[in-house]
């Protein structure tokens, strides 16, 4: 971990030398204002995991024949592994074994990229018991904890999740739904973003025009305070930033005093269609004690769904909201089981509209 101490004139300034030395992953440890000869300037501590790496500069071919290098053992390992564990499976997985209507489920799902090891486990059930119907077969695979304020009764929520992924929309979607559907509720909308994304913005702008409390954490001082102050508020919604590079959500909760928060569930925003090798990462870069479910965004533009499916048997982590539009307005919903099933079996969205 690399810390450096900046000084400018204004903040903005200030965070614009953090970002072009240290780039986006830099963390800010720490936001002042001091006096420097005379003059107020602001002051900000920040750190990075390690020093950016300067691209180096190769020829086309020679990283290509780099990479095929490096690759050959790993290639050769993965390969391997994959032969063995299908040819153990393959004569277990008998689809004549199944009765038809199981072995149409199976296909179905396999048509939506489930992956082996979720279709295995799914065969495997289904053989255990003779006729097994196939909601008894699939119904503990998918779990819903919808984001409501009766159901979610702890006071800290936190957004994470890649850059893009939703979340600020997500945050400030269901925040507007739960104040409308309980006007009295106290509801603080935080921002951790850095103050670099236009992020702050957006919730800044809908917390003002809903009457809702809004609260920046720069350092970890910020949380503290929020924290001392959480009485207030029946729940606060913190929008953290993307996590780019090697950063882990557990190194960053831990810089600003999040894993010490009893109090709080971390929601992981993610859209369906990302690849098998990112959503590997992402349980690895996400992964937490605190965190409590999977927000799914972007169901509009997504074609296949089985990865709502596969996370949730990786992660064993509920689904608590399915987000299906760009805009404000009706284009999130607390979920529920039936809707996923809906989704991957019809393909249709939690408002019944339908996908190609
Ligand atoms: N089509 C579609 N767009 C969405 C959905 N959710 C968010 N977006 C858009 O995705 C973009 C990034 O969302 P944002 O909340 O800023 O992502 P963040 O970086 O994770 O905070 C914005 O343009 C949103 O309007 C969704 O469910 N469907
Ligand atoms: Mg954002």
């Amino acid at each position: 971990m690399k810390m450096k101490t900046y000084r400018a004139a204004t903040s903005t300034a200030a965070f614009a030398k953090v970002k072009s030395e240290l780039g986006n992953e830099a963390v800010i440890l720490s936001n002042k204002t001091v006096v420097e000869n005379g003059c107020k300037c602001c002051e900000i501590v920040a750190a990075v995991e390690s020093e950016p790496v300067r691209p180096q500069r190769h020829s086309k071919e020679s990283v290509v024949d780099a990479a095929l290098r490096d690759s050959v053992g790993w290639q050769r390992e993965w390969s391997q592994i994959k032969g063995q564990i299908m040819a153990l499976m393959k004569p277990q997985m008998d689809p004549s074994k199944l009765t038809p209507k199981q072995r149409i489920a199976l296909e179905y799902l396999e048509r939506e990229e489930v992956n082996e090891r979720v279709l295995t486990h799914i065969y495997c059930t289904m053989r255990e018991t003779r006729d097994c119907p196939v909601m008894t077969a699939l119904d503990p695979l998918i779990k819903a904890t919808p984001f409501r304020a009766e159901t979610w009764t702890n006071t800290f929520h936190a957004f994470a999740g890649p850059g893009g992924a939703g979340k600020t929309s997500s945050l400030v979607r269901l925040a507007l739904r739960m104040k409308k559907e309980r006007p009295g509720m106290r509801l603080c909308l935080a921002t951790a973003d850095g103050g670099r994304g236009k992020g702050r913005l957006v919730l800044k702008h809908y917390a003002e025009l809903s009457g809702l409390a809004f609260r920046e954490i720069i350092t970890k001082e910020d949380f503290t305070l929020l924290r001392e102050e959480s009485r207030r508020f029946d729940m606060i919604l913190i929008d953290l930033p993307g996590l780019s590079g090697r950063t882990t959500l557990e190194e960053w909760s831990r810089l600003y005093g999040l894993d010490e928060c009893r109090d709080l569930s971390i929601h992981l925003v993610l859209n369906p269609y990302y690849s098998t090798a990112q959503f590997e990462r992402f349980v690895d870069k996400y992964k937490s004690e605190q965190l409590a479910s999977v927000i799914w965004t972007k169901l509009d533009e997504a074609c296949t769904f089985g990865a709502v499916l596969n996370m949730a048997f990786a992660s064993g982590l509920p689904v608590s909201a399915l987000s299906f539009g760009p805009g404000i307005k009706n284009s999130i919903r607390p979920a529920s089981e039936e809707m996923i099933w809906r989704l991957m079996f019809m393909r249709t969205l939690p408002d019944g509209n339908k996908q190609p």
